[in-house]
Formats: structure tokens, sequence, C-alpha cells
């Protein structure tokens, strides 16, 4: 049989429109939120709202991405520096509880961050009684538009709600089946103390606050503040069709329409981390009066447009669904059982949804909450946690090509070289800019909580991220403008901190980090569980990607030839990674025994994943210490600790250990509207998990790009189009049997990158669109270049 068979009925089968799975797009409930975690997340980036659906009162809990505790602030420390060389001196003695407890002498100040705050709530307060029918409640993530729908008596009522990135407005919109049925009471508030709220004419609410002084218990990582903060403004204007809005107290009461349109705005006096003087009621009102004028009709059509242009870029199908209809809380609850491929497809494409809705150009970057909050003191202050969260977030933005929806990420970056800057000038003497474990909205870079704050390698983490971006899309200007200046800073940073290890101590001479912490498992030294250590695993894997990236990027670049040089050399003195006496990866400089052998971080293992200085085939000895370091810490953790562990398990190549990770994360930490739990509710696993699914079907690094490196045997049969990979690729798969069946890639800005499947490899050629298909064995690849 010639390849041209296949590629006559695979042709045929790529453009048949993804009808079954692209209908089950949505999350579906049967009954409205009674918990916060029940109910429907919606965004643009910068308001989010959770949807609530309730009959007798719909409640939507509104957040602003720029409301945050506190105000601008240096937390530099000023008597850090002081104490670093007896800190790095304690350190390499082996007196780890003392260094231990001098880390509190060089924390940020203060040492607590602020949190991210909840902004306010409407309240939609409808009468009547009576029986109620087919109620459902739907987020349609093709259209990111939730709807509740329900009939009582002889009247259907159907509520559509959704945040416009174009408009940046929440709109709901309110019909029925038979005309004057529409009434209802509207209440605007805010659970932060002294927000006031009044009505304003006809037919608006208006709130307006400030930020007031708070104080924060110690244990619940939100520091404390003193002064006023950011103001805020909302403003919720009603149209109606029939009927009339009359004013009662604080709220306005709707009775009788035919139909009603709800838009609301807010807004803070946030301009930047330094200045918080905008005028947040001035952005709220103007928001309001762009939308005059413009029909619910024009507004939808504006939302879609937007929306869609960027998640429609990828469709997956994986099989068909075992219960598509049934509510999503309970194909949830049955997915360990029944392993739902269409569950899986809707997991995928709700990380997308999530950071499309949570992360927009010119916004904050996801946070730990994405930017879904009701509390005053959320968990863990719903910050930006940077050992692993924050970075997490992003994991499919590159091969889910959601590129732009990146940017907020690399604005955070621009303004922590600014206070990385400070933080390495003032904490450490030190050039270029420095990240330790957490930031805020002001941009927080000096180490805080605890010692396991003293962990210096977050700048080249996230720089590591940028080079991947250029990795991904070529993008030159990104690279010289955005890229290389956050790498090569993060380099001067290591190079003037980087220290020789000194005589008598495991790799004498070598350059390593020290203070250093493997986030965040202690081990046991002399009896006592310690934190600190020196050239941990992680550090040296991040240390040497980005001088690995930093030299290849100035050489791209034509620029800084003696500095490459520099950072080449210094590369050559890193200490090597290490298999242990367990034979796993050796977590630290020595063979220490863990604290926790099931520790939920695995830092070490970054050199696997994200990472790329561990692989099967070019370091098959450090790949199968990896392996062994993933059995003894288990198939457990918290929701990101499994999502972390698909990538991995896919990065060994083991797509049915990846599964049961997956498995894991779905069946056993995933909220009823499919939030992922860490627990409490933390967006990181879902964004880990998506990257984690797209992982397994397709990988790629700096030369090669591998074609289902992962797949499990619980997908046979699938598809998946849209997809980017490594050298500029957009890449499409067809698979029956377990086997590939085609492979479409197209573009691609590397000619020579080799494509990897089932142990074949074959070398691309520069084309526009390069066509894989298998002979009748499913194994041998033919090749054409079109
Ligand atoms: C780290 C993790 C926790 C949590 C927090 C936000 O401290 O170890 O599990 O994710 O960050």
């Amino acid at each position: 049989m010639s390849a041209f068979r296949w590629v006559t009925t695979s042709l045929l089968l790529l453009s048949a429109p993804l009808t079954s799975a692209a209908q089950q797009l949505s999350l579906r409930y049967g009954a409205p939120a009674k918990e916060w975690t029940e109910a429907l997340p919606l965004g643009d980036g910068r308001l989010g709202a959770m949807l609530f659906g309730g009959i007798q009162e719909e409640h939507l809990q509104i957040n602003e991405d720029t409301l945050w505790g506190g105000g601008p602030h240096d937390y530099s420390n000023p008597d850090a520096y002081s104490h670093l060389s007896e800190l790095r001196e304690l350190v390499f003695a082996g007196k780890v509880k003392e260094a231990d407890e001098l880390t509190d002498k060089m924390m940020g100040r203060p040492k607590l961050l602020m949190p991210y705050q909840p902004f306010c709530d409407l309240h939609l307060r409808f009468g009547g009684d009576g029986r109620i029918e087919e109620y459902s409640r739907e987020l349609d993530l093709q259209k990111a538009v939730a709807t509740v729908r329900y009939r009582r008596g002889d009247v259907s009522y159907l509520r559509e709600t959704f945040i416009s990135r174009p408009d940046q407005v929440l709109v709901e919109h309110l019909t029925a089946s038979r005309k004057s049925s529409l009434s209802f009471n509207l209440q605007l508030d805010t659970p932060q103390s002294g927000g006031k709220t009044e009505i304003a004419g006809a037919d608006s609410i208006r709130l307006d606050g400030q930020i007031e002084p708070r104080q924060n218990s110690a244990n619940t990582w939100s520091g404390s503040w003193s002064e006023p903060g950011l103001r805020y403004a909302a403003h919720v204007r009603l149209r109606v069709v029939g009927g009339r809005i009359v004013r009662r107290d604080n709220t306005l009461a709707v009775e009788n329409a035919d139909e009603v349109t709800l838009i609301f705005s807010g807004a803070t006096s946030f301009r930047n981390f330094r200045d918080i003087t905008g005028d947040a009621a001035g952005r709220a009102d103007g928001l309001i009066a762009k939308t005059a004028g413009r029909s619910y009709a024009q507004l939808l059509a504006a939302h879609l447009a937007d929306y869609q242009r960027l998640f429609q870029r990828v469709s997956l199908r994986l099989g068909d669904g075992v219960q598509p209809a049934t509510a999503t809380d309970i194909r949830i609850k049955s997915f360990a059982q029944d392993g739902d491929p269409q569950l899986v497809a809707l997991y995928y494409q709700f990380g997308r949804y999530l950071l499309i809705s949570s992360s927009r150009p010119g916004g904050q970057p996801a946070n730990l909450q994405g930017l879904w909050n009701q509390e005053l003191v959320p968990a863990w202050g719903s910050k930006w946690t940077t050992n692993i969260n924050l970075q997490m977030n992003y994991w499919p933005a590159e091969s889910g090509d959601l590129w732009e929806e990146e940017e907020p990420l690399w604005d955070l970056v621009r303004d922590l070289r600014v206070t990385g800057g400070e933080t390495a000038r003032i904490d450490y003497h030190a050039r270029g800019w420095v990240l330790h474990h957490n930031t805020d909205l002001w941009r927080a870079t000096a180490p805080v909580d605890g010692s396991w704050g003293m962990w210096p390698v977050g700048a080249a983490w996230l720089a590591n991220q940028m080079w991947d971006h250029y990795e991904f899309s070529g993008d030159h200007a990104f690279l010289r403008q955005q890229a290389y200046p956050a790498m090569k800073e993060a380099t001067e940073f290591l190079l003037d901190t980087l220290v020789e290890a000194p005589p008598g101590t495991p790799f004498a001479g070598k350059l390593v980090t020290n203070p250093s912490f493997s986030p965040e498992n202690r081990y046991f030294l002399h009896g006592d569980a310690v934190r600190l250590s020196y050239a941990t695993t992680m550090d040296l894997e991040i240390v040497n990607d980005i001088f690995k990236g930093t030299a290849e990027a100035s050489k791209l670049l034509g620029v800084d030839a003696a500095f490459r040089s520099q950072i080449e050399a210094a590369r050559l003195r890193l200490p090597p990674l290490q298999v242990g006496s367990r034979g796993q990866l050796q977590e630290w400089i020595q063979d220490y025994q863990e604290t926790e052998p099931e520790h939920r971080h695995v830092s070490h293992l970054y050199g696997l994943f994200p990472g790329a200085t561990i692989s099967v085939a070019e370091t098959p000895q450090l790949a199968a210490a990896a392996r062994r370091s993933l059995e003894l810490r288990g198939d457990g953790g918290t929701g990101w600790a499994k999502a972390w562990k698909i990538s991995l398990w896919a990065h060994l190549g083991d797509g049915n250990h990846a599964y049961k990770l997956l498995q894991g994360l779905i069946a056993g930490s995933t909220l009823p509207d499919m939030f992922d739990t860490c627990p409490p509710f933390q967006i990181d696993g879902n964004f880990g998990g998506a990257a984690g699914i797209a992982e397994m079907l397709l990988q790629s690094d700096e030369s090669s790009i591998s074609l289902l490196p992962a797949l499990p045997s619980a997908w046979p049969d699938g598809e998946v189009k849209g997809l980017r990979a490594r050298g500029g690729y957009k890449v499409d798969l067809l698979w029956r049997g377990g086997k590939l069946e085609r492979a479409e890639l197209h573009g691609g800005f590397r000619p020579n990158a080799t494509v990897i499947y089932g142990g074949q490899r074959i070398m691309l050629k520069a084309a526009a669109l390069t066509v894989l298909t298998t002979d009748e064995n499913g194994n041998t690849l033919h090749i054409s270049h079109e």
C-alpha cells in the first residue's frame, strides 16, 4: 500500500470538522452553585467574575486584577548584605541550623507580602415562586459565555453573561419567553470595609472606596499595612425593554421588564507598581459611557470575535465521550472509573480558557487563583509564588498558542528587573536582578516569609521562560528588547554571587550558589531538619539553562562577545548533577536524607521539565535517576504537584504513567467547577495539567520535535490541531490504534529540525508545509514538503 492512500484518507479526516468534540466544550450543571468552587469563572484578563446562577438570587462575585492590599513599597533590606558572608560560611561548614536561623536577619522589610483582594458583588434578587423545571447552568468554552436557563410554570428564563475584553465590561442579558416577566432587585456591594454604594441616576449604581489599613495574622502569609491603599470604583447600569426601574433604598428594582441588559465596569487607581494615583471612578464611568448606543448583540459580537480568535487556534479530540451530557461535577467524580477522554479534552481547553480569561496584554499575570478570589485573606495571599506556581501558570501558553496571554508575565519581568535590580544591589552588592520565591503587586523581590525564601534563582527561571518563548516564536524583536536584557541581567546576578566551594567541601573550587534551598523540601543534618544548602540540584539546572541560553542569545544577536566567553567559562565550572545512593537524582550537593520522601515539590527534576538539562536521549543515566526520583516521590501531592509529574513522566516517554497522574489530578484534585485544588483552589494545577496533556502529544527541544512521545493506551484514536512546537512550527496530528497516521507541520523558522516518531528520526527541509504519513505498518514515515 502506498503512502498516497493514507494521504487521501487522512486528508478527508483532517478536514472534517471536529463536531462531536467541539459540541461538548461546555461545563454543565443541573443546579445553581451553592459554594464558590461550584460557581463558573468568567474574565477578560482584568475583570473576573464567579457566576452562581441562583434562581431566587443571581450572585456574581467580582474581582479586578490590580486590587491588592498595601501600597507601593521597596522590600529590600539594607542590613542583609552584612550577614551574607557569615551565612555562606555557616552553610559551607555544615552549620545549617544556625544558617537557617540567621536568614531571619536577611528577610525583606516587611517579611510578608501583600494579598490580592476581592472587589465587589452583584446580587439580582428575583421574586416569584412555583416549581422550577429544566434548570441548566453552562459555561460554553467556545464562546466564553455562561448561560442559566430554567422554566417556571409556562415561562422560560434565560440569562447570558460574559466579560468582554474589547469593552472591558461584564454584560448580563436577561430574557424570558413571555413579556413583562422579569422583575428583580439589583444590589452592588463590597466585602471591603468603607466601600460606599449610591444610586446614580435612574438606572445606575456606583461603588466607591479605598482599601483600608489592615492587620493580618502572621500565619496567613499576608502582610499588614497601616496606610489606606488603592482606590476602587464600580459602576453598574441597567437597560430595560418594557417595564420600569424604580429606586428602593440602595437598590434598583426592575419591574415587569421584557428584557434587561446589565452592564458592569470596575477599576482601581493603579497606574503601575509605584503609582496608584489613577482615577478609578473616572475609568469605571468611562467604560460604561463607551457602551452607550451599542446593543447587546453588538457587545456580544465584539466579545466573540476577540475571544474566538484566540481560543479556536487549537482543537483536541481524544476519543468519544462516555457521558458528555452528564453534569460536569459528576463526570469529574466518575473519571477515575470511566476515564472519559472527552473530559480530558475539556480539561485541556478549560486550561486555555482560564489563561485567556485571566491574563491579557496590559494586565497582571495570572496569580495563584488566576484572578478569581473572594477572600479578604486568601490562601498564600493569592500572590505570585515564583518557585513553581507562577511559572507553571504559563506552561500551556507556548504549545497552546496563547502567546499574547504571556505578555503580562513579560511585563512583570520588566518591573521585577527594576525592583530586583535594587534588591541585587542592596542585599547582595551584585549587578543584575534577583527574585526570590514570591512577589506581589508591588514587585517584591527580596527573600520573604522565612528561611525557605532564601532561594536566589527565581529571576533566572523566568528569564529561561522568555528564552523558551523565543525558541517557540523565533521573535527576534522580543529576544532583543525583552528576553535578552532579562536573561543577561539574571546572568550578571549569578556571575556576581556564585562563589567557589571552599577546600574540604564536596566540589571544592567549583562555582556554587550559596545560600540556597531546594523548594520546599528539608533534609536531615546532624539530626536536625534543615533547609539551606549550596548548589542545590535545581539551582544547577536553572543556572545551566540561563548560562547556555544567554550565551546563545548573545551569539544570535551578535552582541556581548566577551561576556559570552565569561558565561561559557563559568558554566564549565558548575558542579555536575549527581546520582544518589538510591539511584535517584540527588536533590542536594550531598546525598542527604529528605525529611519528606514524598514531598510535593519535585524541584530537582526541573532539568527534565521544564528545563532542558536532562533527557532520555542525551543523558540517559540522569533520566533514569530522574525516573527513580519520581518513583520515590510517589504519585500523590497537591494539584500542581500532580500536574508537574504529568509532564515529567511524559518527558520520560512513559505515557501510561503520565496518564495515571492525570487521572490523579482530575479525579483527586479537581473541584466541581473544574478548578484545581492544592487544596484549596489554586489555578496552577489547571495550567500545569493542560500543559501536561499537550506534552504527552507533542514535545520539542532546540533541535527536534517528537510526535506522540507519551501517548497512553487510554487514547488509541485522536486528533489535535494547532499545537506549537519549538522552531516555529504549528503541528496537526491524527492517530489511530495507538499509531500516528498523519502529521502536518506548518511553517517553522528552523528548517533543520529533526522529527522523531517511534524511534525514527527524519530531517525537515525548509517548507511551508511538511506532511508525514505512515505506511501500512504504521511505523515508517513518509515525508513530503509542500
Ligand atoms: C508553595 C507550595 C504550596 C502552595 C504555595 C502557594 O509554598 O509548596 O503547596 O502551592 O506555594
